[in-house]
């Protein structure tokens, strides 16, 4: 990390040093001199009150003087560590972040996109932030860094990552009974693996269906193992007879490929009994090969299987 350029860590982390080290000066000389008067002006030493002087200039400029001091330094301090959170390099790498219910989906300049935050090690990257339902909140501990998503307005991070790895990043405003599947991570990758990561299959309609899956968010709230979750589980769907709310009267339907398709684009239409309304529709959100691919991948095996439980 030595002669890396300036990162978010540092900002951060300096200012946070400082006032931690003014704070434990401060506990340890007021539990000190505490502890003197304690003894010093014991009721034995002192069976009768001491006159006390109505007032002394010097000690009451020493003691409004000094805080006020140390206070403005603070705050001096953490202001020019918040300019250096807001001021970008202008060599970023540009990558936009949505939040939505429940996952995250990162987007490059050329098309790519993820639901991992894949970054070149060492260099800036500028992280757009926006949300497509409800404030979420991106938050990446390892860089520091955290901001919310706010429908409507368009916010931004900027980090470098110092070294090759794997970095957590949550959503750190509760969203929604799913809040906390939206976890991911940053991927920081030497600058020619990364490279070749980007230019990997530009065009997303090169995925298969469990990539789609995830990409979509999908799986924040539907498991492919049976069990329950803010919506139905996947797996078991194709040719499932399913109990469902259309227009507010209860049917049974078997599950094909018209059903699937119709949930994605208008979840509400038929809603599976027990479960409540808050899928948000996918009209619009996903290209038509996408879907296709998508309606194809859960109607077929391995997760037309029985699922193991009810
Ligand atoms: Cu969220």
């Amino acid at each position: 990390m030595t002669d890396l350029p300036f990162t978010t860590i540092e900002a951060v982390d300096a200012v946070f040093l400082y006032i931690f080290g003014i704070a434990a000066l401060l506990l340890v000389g007021i539990t000190a001199t505490m502890v003197v008067f304690v003894v010093r002006y014991h009721r034995r030493r002192h069976p009768q009150p001491q006159p006390s002087p109505s007032s002394k200039l010097w000690l009451e400029l020493v003691w409004t003087l000094i805080p006020t001091l140390i206070v403005l330094s603070m705050f001096w301090y953490s202001w020019e560590g918040y300019l250096k959170l807001i001021d970008v390099p202008p060599d970023a790498l540009k990558v936009q972040a949505e939040g939505r219910k429940w996952s995250w989906n990162f987007s490059y300049e050329n098309g790519r996109s993820s639901d991992r935050l894949y970054v070149p090690v060492g260099r800036a990257v500028r992280v757009a932030i926006v949300s497509r339902d409800v404030l979420h909140s991106l938050y990446i501990p390892a860089f520091r860094v955290k901001k919310d998503a706010v429908p409507g307005i368009t916010t931004y991070v900027w980090f470098r990552a110092p070294e090759v790895g794997s970095y957590d990043l949550f959503c750190a405003e509760y969203c929604g009974v799913s809040h906390s599947s939206m976890v991911t991570t940053v991927e920081a990758l030497p600058e020619a693996q990364f490279s070749a990561w980007l230019e990997k299959s530009k065009k997303p309609s090169a995925a298969g269906g469990p990539a789609l899956l995830s990409r979509h968010g999908c799986t924040g709230c539907h498991s492919l193992d049976g069990s329950r979750r803010v919506g139905p589980s996947f797996l078991g769907l194709f040719g499932r007879q399913t109990q469902v709310l259309s227009d507010g009267r209860e049917r049974t339907l078997t599950a094909n490929q018209d059903y699937v398709r119709r949930s994605i684009l208008q979840p509400q239409a038929d809603l599976v009994q027990g479960y409540p309304p808050v899928m948000p529709s996918y009209q619009g959100q996903i290209p038509p090969d996408e879907l296709q691919t998508l309606v194809d991948y859960l109607c077929s095996e391995p997760l037309s299987a029985a699922p193991a439980g009810p």
